[in-house]
């Protein structure tokens, strides 16, 4: 049998996996119905993913091939798992997809990391954390407290920011329709890391629909 291995982005607690793009390679694994083992990998573990030639992960070594970027990852396990359930249901569907990965990334993605993002150091394995704060400070130009400091009230003008998806799924359940798919499991991810990094931080309302979607979407298989 073909060996599968995903390197994971881990805290200092081994089995914290928080990485939203890591979570989009696990979900896609898992919809193909493929085993896999998993890799804790820290921030600091640059030479451990040497081999694919770049230092983020997700990185996936099937067999003999090295992928890495999880839209490329799922890309490849589509193409090279015809057979198993598709992720995106065809090339139009695919294409459509490509839009939610860009939203999430250039929209969603942001919008959270301005309200978790100093929630994460006291998470990190110790070798990592001098590298995440001064990293992450230099991107926000100013320090992590600061960032999220007014996050009670700013979470509101995030909630907005998914009406569109709460529109979407009053009409059907999932954003692949009956079913989830890769797109789910992009907006899954995000919603993923904040739980993992921010369990008490109230991300969505208790009220909100999106919760009833995630739940659903979390059982896969
Ligand atoms: N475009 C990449 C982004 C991957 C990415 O940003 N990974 C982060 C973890 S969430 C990472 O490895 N960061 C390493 C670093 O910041 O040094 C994808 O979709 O997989």
């Amino acid at each position: 049998m073909r060996s599968r291995i995903l390197y994971d982005l881990a805290g200092e607690d081994p089995e914290l996996r928080f990485s939203s793009y890591c979570w989009r390679a696990r979900m896609a694994l898992r919809h193909k119905g493929l085993e896999f083992e998993t890799i804790p990998w820290r921030y600091s573990d640059k030479e451990a993913i040497a081999f694919s030639g770049q230092g983020y992960v997700p990185v996936l070594v099937d067999g003999e091939t090295v992928v890495f970027d999880s839209w490329t990852i799922a890309d490849y396990l589509e193409r090279e798992y015809p057979d198993a359930p598709s992720l995106f249901g065809g090339a139009a569907g695919q294409a459509v997809t490509r839009f939610v990965n860009e939203f999430v990334n250039a929209v969603v993605n942001p919008g959270i990391a301005r309200l978790i993002v100093s929630d994460i150091p006291p998470l990190l394995h110790e070798k990592d954390r001098a590298y995440f704060r001064a990293s992450r400070e230099q991107h926000f130009g100013k320090p992590l407290e600061e960032v999220t400091a007014n996050r009670d009230a700013e979470v509101i003008g995030f909630r907005q920011l998914l009406d569109p998806v709460r529109r979407v799924l009053a009409n059907q359940a999932f954003l692949g329709g009956t079913s989830p798919l890769y797109a789910d499991y992009i907006l899954f991810g995000s919603l993923q890391w904040a739980r993992c990094v921010s369990p008490s931080f109230e991300l969505l309302a208790k009220d909100d629909a999106l919760l009833g979607w995630w739940e659903q979407v979390s059982g896969v298989r």
